[in-house]
């Protein structure tokens, strides 16, 4: 039987040896593209402040979690092309299953998904996420900027991903067996684009609703917004509107089957509003 003090001393000796092997890594992970901006290892519990970091315009739109395992996290940048980059995170959990996860970005996000990330985690995936070549969450970076559209649009993705396996190799000592991709709308659309120009690199992608006709969908956004939302005294104000779903709810939620507030197929609801 171990005593409570010899427990602690062990558990103190294994984060030690962690850290030192997530420290390491600087050295190994190196090259002419992929510089190693830091590495960190966080114990369980543990938070990213990336605000203090002076992270924030990357890290902005999700804040991190509390790390729900012991890790080893690294911070990249990996060079693109001679006029682009693109800042990497990685976290290196403790316990792997010796599988690599890629969570994409979302919209014209140049933001690491943390709580997916989280995700990753919990499932024993180390897991790798971009900023997609720009912070922040405005898409100016993209204007005539095509090497830094490249990276958003799917490069971004593929290069965290190289550089995600390379760290799975020195960090565990052996290959992740098996890799996926992860992500809704614009990170879905990442992954499918790197399916067609890489298609080696996946083993299976989880594409949510993938916003692969991006200019059709735009041009979408701006002709419902202009019909629903014009300013016209004829238009319906907002207050309308969420008349209408509740009136659209009462009288189609259950045409599915299941009263979840969900409508499953809007084509078989016909308001009636007489
Ligand atoms: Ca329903």
């Amino acid at each position: 039987m171990l005593f409570p003090a010899t427990v602690a001393l062990l558990l103190a000796v294994s984060i030690a040896s962690r850290m030192d092997d997530c420290a390491s890594l600087a050295k190994k992970i190196g090259s002419a593209y992929i510089h190693v901006v830091a590495t960190q290892y966080l114990p369980q519990g543990s938070v990213i402040d990336h605000r203090s970091e002076g992270l924030d315009v990357t890290y902005q739109m999700t804040p991190a979690p509390p790390m729900p395992v012991g890790l080893c996290r690294a911070i990249l940048n990996v060079t693109t092309s001679l006029s682009s980059s693109i800042m990497v995170e990685a976290w290196l959990p403790d316990e792997s299953k010796g599988r690599l996860l890629s969570v994409g970005n979302r919209k014209f996000d140049g933001c690491v998904e943390y709580p997916q990330m989280a995700h990753g985690m919990y499932l024993g995936f180390a897991t790798v996420s971009s900023n997609g070549g720009h912070n922040g969450s405005s898409a100016s970076a993209l204007l005539d900027q095509p090497k830094v559209l490249t990276d958003h649009s799917w490069r971004g993705v593929q290069q965290a991903t190289v550089a995600g396996k390379a760290l799975v190799t020195e960090y565990y000592g052996s290959n992740a067996w098996k890799s996926y991709h992860i992500g809704c709308a614009t990170g879905a659309r990442q992954g499918i684009r790197v399916a067609q120009l890489d298609p080696e690199l996946f083993d299976g992608i989880v594409a949510g609703p993938p916003a692969s006709n991006f200019g059709t969908i735009v041009m979408w956004y701006g002709a419902v917004l202009e019909d629903i939302f014009h300013g016209n005294d004829t238009y319906l104000t907002k207050e309308n509107w969420d008349l209408v779903h509740e009136e659209m709810l009462s009288q189609c939620n259950e045409l599915d089957g299941a009263e979840d507030d969900i409508i499953k197929d809007p084509r078989r609801c016909h308001l009636e509003t007489r």
